[in-house]
């Protein structure tokens, strides 16, 4: 059975928005459209606590974009993005979230980052998502969201670990960019056997 996975389509990732995706908002009609296609929606929402360790002020000295070693590895430290209850943390105004069946929220441990919709960045740690997926006979993930090079990629590759079949769709998806991250994003994404398709593929 076929899903749609939409990644952290919120506010705070879009223009104007603490930690905004360039272009990020342009998406949001394509994937209204893709909506239309599937039987099955499932949202991921970056929700964090204030203070939360992946935030560049929960760390004397350090600037966003720097990075710091935690626990499980090296952390880039961003500005304070999806705090809980906030504007930023709500999903962009005209995301049509109407069918969304499950809403995996991640990132809400102080002093663990979550990229992936299925593992923390401890990469032990998980959200749940693999038990729901697998007790709905879900077997095919199709990815769209924000960011190419973060929780979209890290969605993707542990996607394929945990014995998912990954498509992302190109003109769905926005990157943030940081030292050539996103040609690396998609290097990985294309070597871990992900399928690489665009809208039209679906919508037709
Ligand atoms: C994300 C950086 C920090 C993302 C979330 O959704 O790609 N990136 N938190
Ligand atoms: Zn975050």
């Amino acid at each position: 059975m076929n899903a749609l996975l939409v990644v952290d389509i919120q506010n705070d990732f879009c223009p104007g928005g603490a930690l905004a995706v360039p272009e990020g908002d342009e998406i949001v009609p394509v994937v209204n459209k893709l909506i239309a296609h599937f039987d099955v929606i499932i949202q991921t929402q970056d929700w964090h606590p204030s203070g939360h360790h992946s935030f560049a002020s929960s760390h004397s000295g350090k600037q966003p974009y720097d990075t710091i070693e935690l626990k499980y590895g090296t952390q880039v430290l961003w500005p304070n993005h999806c705090v809980q209850g906030t504007k930023g943390a709500e999903f962009h105004p005209n995301l049509n979230s109407d069918k969304s069946q499950v809403i995996i929220r991640k990132g809400f441990r102080k002093e663990i980052d979550s990229y992936s919709t299925f593992f923390e960045n401890d990469q032990e740690t998980t959200t749940g998502l693999t038990g729901y997926l697998k007790q709905r006979g879900i077997t095919n993930l199709y990815t769209v969201g924000l960011a190419t090079d973060f929780c979209v990629k890290w969605s993707i590759l542990d996607g394929i670990d945990e014995g998912f079949t990954m498509h992302i769709v190109k003109d769905a998806v926005r990157g943030i960019d940081l030292n050539g991250s996103l040609d690396s994003a998609w290097n990985e994404i294309e070597s871990k056997g992900a399928t690489i398709i665009t809208s039209e593929d679906i919508t037709g």
